[in-house]
């Protein structure tokens, strides 16, 4: 692991971790022991579900044979996630923890994994298995092969939404649309709002994100150094159990986020 200065740990800019961290050259077939995937899984209150995600997530990357660590960035829950995923550590190192203390937001919580990790592939999947972990290999790939960032996608084809109802499908697409004029021509992604993806670490690096937001895939899009983008497609599942987070608070964080990437989008024009 890399040592970070303190200063950069609570700010938003993401750190380079130097030259360690940089992803090997594409050319021909690439070696996967050159790679190390860093996979945040955040958690609030997650306990009966993080060790299922675990042990799933170690036998999907397991075959792969890519060098991986698995980072579960908690925010200090109450319902014993911490314990079992200490647990875990103690039977994988390549599984690890981190505690946030006094400290909420996913995208905050993605950041700090992040920050804490010398890998070249970055990526983040919920801990409530509506992300399904087999879908890990087809993102990896599409990273192997030249890609920025992979999305695990609802609105791609072949993906889906699951058991949404018609009203909260409307939102999410009316969510997704006003993203539009906002993303990068060329580069548009169907599902910026996903919580599933990878992404190479030097396109990342350096960028200042907010912290509080839930979508920073959509960020990312807006204002990572993407040169290319590959949406692989899902179905999106049910939690397997407990209750989402998701709240007022999130849509309120979400429409901020919105303003904010508008108002540098309209100053950059300006300028
Ligand atoms: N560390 C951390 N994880 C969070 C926070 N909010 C949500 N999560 C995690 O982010 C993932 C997605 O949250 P979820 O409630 O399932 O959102 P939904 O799928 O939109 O309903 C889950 O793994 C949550 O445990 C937070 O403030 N901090
Ligand atoms: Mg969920």
């Amino acid at each position: 692991m890399v040592s970070m200065p303190s200063e950069l740990i609570d700010a938003t800019y993401m750190p380079d971790a130097g030259a360690a961290a940089l992803a090997p050259p594409l050319e021909g077939t690439p070696d996967l022991a050159d790679w190390k995937l860093a996979l945040v899984v955040p958690t609030l209150n997650e306990g009966e579900n993080i060790r299922r995600v675990l042990d799933r997530v170690r036998s999907v990357l397991d075959p792969v044979g890519v060098r991986y660590e698995i980072l579960v960035v908690d925010d200090d829950s109450r319902d014993g996630t911490a314990e079992i995923v200490t647990a875990v550590t103690q039977e994988d190192p390549r599984v690890r923890l981190l505690v946030r203390k006094g400290q909420r937001g996913l995208s905050g919580a993605i950041l700090y994994g992040w920050q804490h990790t010398d890998a070249a592939i970055l990526g983040v999947m919920d801990a409530d298995l509506q992300h399904p972990p087999e879908l890990l290999p087809e993102l990896l790939s599409a990273i192997f092969t030249g890609k920025d960032l992979a999305i695990g996608s609802r609105y791609t084809a072949g993906g889906g939404l699951g058991e949404w109802s018609r009203v909260r499908r409307l939102l999410s697409a009316a969510a997704v649309w006003v993203t539009w004029p906002l993303q990068k021509a060329g580069l548009r992604a169907k599902d910026p709002m996903s919580g599933f993806f990878l992404v190479r670490r030097d396109c990342v690096s350096r960028v200042r994100f907010q912290e509080s937001g839930f979508k920073l895939l959509l960020e990312i899009l807006v204002r990572a150094r993407i040169r290319s983008v590959e949406e692989v497609p899902f179905a999106f599942g049910q939690r397997y159990r407990g209750a989402s987070k998701a709240s007022f608070k999130v849509a309120c964080d979400y429409a901020r986020l919105l303003v904010r990437l508008y108002a540098g989008r309209l100053s950059l024009r300006r300028g």
